[in-house]
């Protein structure tokens, strides 16, 4: 009987590729994936216990905070926080750094996440997902916001767990995309996918058309184009963990781009752009702005938000052209 590849196994293997890893960031994951575990029980029986609904709290974006939003964040914070692998975290739902506790020793990783985004799918069963980037800084100083303001190419992990009809934890650390899914039965990630490379082209395009009013003409143009072609679909589920992985596995574009109301667009650029822009290079997509690599944007802000167009290399490309007005 093989269980096959654990996610653990398959980190350990990475590992020894590297033989002067000290295997701190091996530990790292490993911890990672405890938070993962716990989270995906937990969004796995919501609505069975009193934890669905808002909290009544709005967090710094303005929105609504679920109750599982600050579970996932907590759960995320304590399994992270006492390894001593991290000089620090940043988190969607808290509006500074968060330091390491003095008790713990402090490590040389910066971790940064979206402890569940698209929550407010939560009470309607629509799958949710956690985005986390991690980045190196100066091991064992008290790291400050600028530590975390690293272009997207600095990053030396990136990754997103799905809560879906599976359980799939997804990550890149520059070697290629690999996909495991959990088998509850035995409280493991199996290896699922390994190597995940997207179509150069897709069939589906991914963008709130309820904002059209809203749209400046490059998008209206290519929407209009991608309309007028046989056989494109459009599918939005409104959770970007969702929509980036199906486009991840079938190819196809995921567009939330600046308009007129927002000029930067609504998702954030440390922890949601950035890990999935690592991922889906790696995969052998692309991910701009609309007028600049994702990854070699400059942050400013520790929740800066960017506009974001990505997945198949040739949708992406021939979406930046509408957007830049070259397209025909
Ligand atoms: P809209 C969820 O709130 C989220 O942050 C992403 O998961 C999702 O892609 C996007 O916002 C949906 O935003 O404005 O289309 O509802």
């Amino acid at each position: 009987m093989t269980i096959g590849m654990t996610l653990t196994m398959f980190l350990l293997e990475e590992q020894r590729r590297h033989p002067d890893s000290s295997g701190s960031f091996t530990a790292l994951f490993s911890d990672l994936v405890v938070a993962a575990k716990l989270i995906s029980r937990e969004v796995n029986k919501a609505g069975l216990i009193d934890i669905i609904g808002a909290t009544g709290e709005t967090n710094i974006q303005g929105e609504e905070v679920q109750k599982l939003d600050e579970l996932a964040n907590a759960t995320l914070i304590k399994a992270m926080e006492h390894g001593g692998h991290l000089a620090g975290m940043a988190s969607e739902e808290m509006d500074d750094v968060i330091s390491i506790d003095g008790k713990y020793p402090k490590g040389g990783y910066l971790l940064l996440f979206d402890p569940l985004d698209g929550s407010s799918n939560i009470d309607v069963n629509v799958s949710v997902g956690t985005i986390f980037s991690i980045l190196k800084c100066a091991p064992g100083h008290d790291c400050t916001v600028k530590d975390f303001l690293q272009q997207g190419v600095k990053q030396v992990a990136a990754g997103y767990i799905l809560y879906g009809s599976s359980t799939m934890f997804v990550y890149t650390t520059g070697h290629g995309v690999h996909g495991f899914t959990l088998d509850p039965s035995v409280g493991e990630f199996l290896l699922s996918h390994e190597n995940i490379k997207t179509p150069e082209r897709g069939k589906i395009y991914s963008i709130n058309e309820g904002n059209t009013r809203h749209w400046l003409s490059g998008t209206q143009k290519y929407v209009d184009s991608l309309k007028a072609r046989e056989g494109v679909s459009a599918r939005y589920v409104g959770s970007l963990v969702c929509d980036f992985h199906r486009n991840l596995l079938k190819g196809g574009v995921f567009l939330y781009p600046g308009d007129k109301k927002f000029a930067d667009g609504k998702l954030r650029l440390l922890y949601e752009a950035n890990p999935l822009s690592f991922i889906i290079e790696q995969a052998g997509g692309s991910a701009s702005t609309g007028d600049q690599r994702i990854l070699e944007v400059q942050p400013t802000k520790l929740h800066q938000r960017v506009p974001l167009i990505i997945g198949s290399k040739l949708d992406v490309e021939e979406a930046c052209k509408w957007w830049k007005g070259e397209g025909k």
